[in-house]
């Protein structure tokens, strides 16, 4: 179960907490030629955690994709020179922005224009005069869709936990804010012994059973800001920030005792256990950086496969 918190800590983790749920900034792109329709939509979107980046020279839109990688791209139909359809079409043939959602605003109305801005590759339009509510609304819908997608291209299918990329990017921020603030992060290192035992005895659904409780444990019997991660195969990864090598082996403890009881069936109806071993690092103490510490947690993971397997290592 997490620790209790000392009403001295309790501060700090309500504010972790808060810092660890606000979502980042949206990127957000506008290419219009009209003063208006870029001052409504930098109106319209402030105060909502989204990051405008107004352009009026449509000869600039690829270099300005590139630069600032919008999660969204709002394009005034009406332009001088290449009108917004045939920048849509143009975006949609780059690979690279095929997934960019673009919202195309104009002045025309009617089916006939409906069709073209979809067939253009447009996800959604808005006429003239914009009103304002309706922008924001439509904003979001996109952008939230974006999130959701991205976290779940971050997590791993089969335990929900992190994935190793997506981890050590959140591990390495978690380490920066832990040397600022000056306090501890502990890191664990987890592997399921003789896995591929469990496979070959009780078969490969089963072992992915056993994966799945594993990743769903650690979702739930840490905090929800503690980082998780399947780091590959059976092995899984534990960042605890504020927390000392000592204090999260307690932790761990209790994960391990949790897992131990729990009676997995196999293949043919027979009931098995599971135990894993674990080295636990401590930052700054063992190391600074993310490549440090995953080393040593590594060696120390080693060592309790060798002093018996079953055991949390310091
Ligand atoms: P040790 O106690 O030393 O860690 O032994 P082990 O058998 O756990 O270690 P080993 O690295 O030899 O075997 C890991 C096995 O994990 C081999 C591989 O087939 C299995 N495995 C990796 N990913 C998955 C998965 O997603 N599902 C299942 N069912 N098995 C997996
Ligand atoms: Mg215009
Ligand atoms: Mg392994
Ligand atoms: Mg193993």
């Amino acid at each position: 179960l997490p620790k209790p918190f000392a009403t001295a800590d309790l501060i700090g983790a309500v504010e972790r907490l808060v810092a660890a749920r606000r979502p980042e900034r949206s990127r957000v792109l506008v290419l219009a030629d009209d003063e208006e329709a870029r001052s409504a939509i930098s109106h319209a979107v402030a105060g909502h955690r989204v990051e405008v980046t107004a352009l009026t020279d449509p000869f600039r839109l690829l270099d300005a994709l590139a630069e600032h990688r919008p999660e969204l791209l709002v394009l005034d139909v009406e332009l001088p020179g290449p009108s917004g359809f045939d920048l849509c079409r143009i975006i949609r043939s780059m690979p690279e922005w095929e997934e960019l959602p673009i919202l195309l605003i104009t002045t025309q109305q009617g089916a006939e224009f409906r069709v073209a801005a979809f067939e253009a590759g447009a996800d959604d339009y808005l006429t003239r005069p914009v009103l304002h509510e309706e922008l924001v609304a439509r904003m979001h819908s996109r952008l939230e869709r974006v999130r959701l997608a991205r976290e779940r291209s971050e997590r791993d299918a089969l335990t929900g936990l992190l994935l190793r990329r997506p981890f050590l990017e959140a591990l390495r921020a978690r380490l920066s804010e832990g040397r600022r603030q000056q306090r501890p992060l502990a890191l664990c290192f987890l592997d399921v012994d003789h896995f591929k035992q469990v496979n070959d005895t009780h078969g490969h659904v089963a072992g992915d059973h056993v994966l799945a409780r594993l990743g769903r444990l650690l979702t739930t019997r840490f905090r929800r800001e503690d980082l998780r991660g399947r780091w590959g195969g059976e092995e899984f990864v534990v960042a605890l920030a504020g927390e000392t090598a000592a204090s999260a082996k307690e932790i761990l403890t209790r994960t391990a005792a949790e897992l131990a009881a729990v009676k997995f069936s196999g293949d043919h109806g027979e009931s098995f256990q599971i135990t894993f071993s674990a080295g636990i690092v401590e930052a700054p103490r063992d190391g600074e950086d993310a490549e440090t510490l995953l080393r040593e947690a590594d060696a120390r993971l080693y060592r309790a496969k060798a002093n018996g397997r079953n055991r949390i290592e310091l």
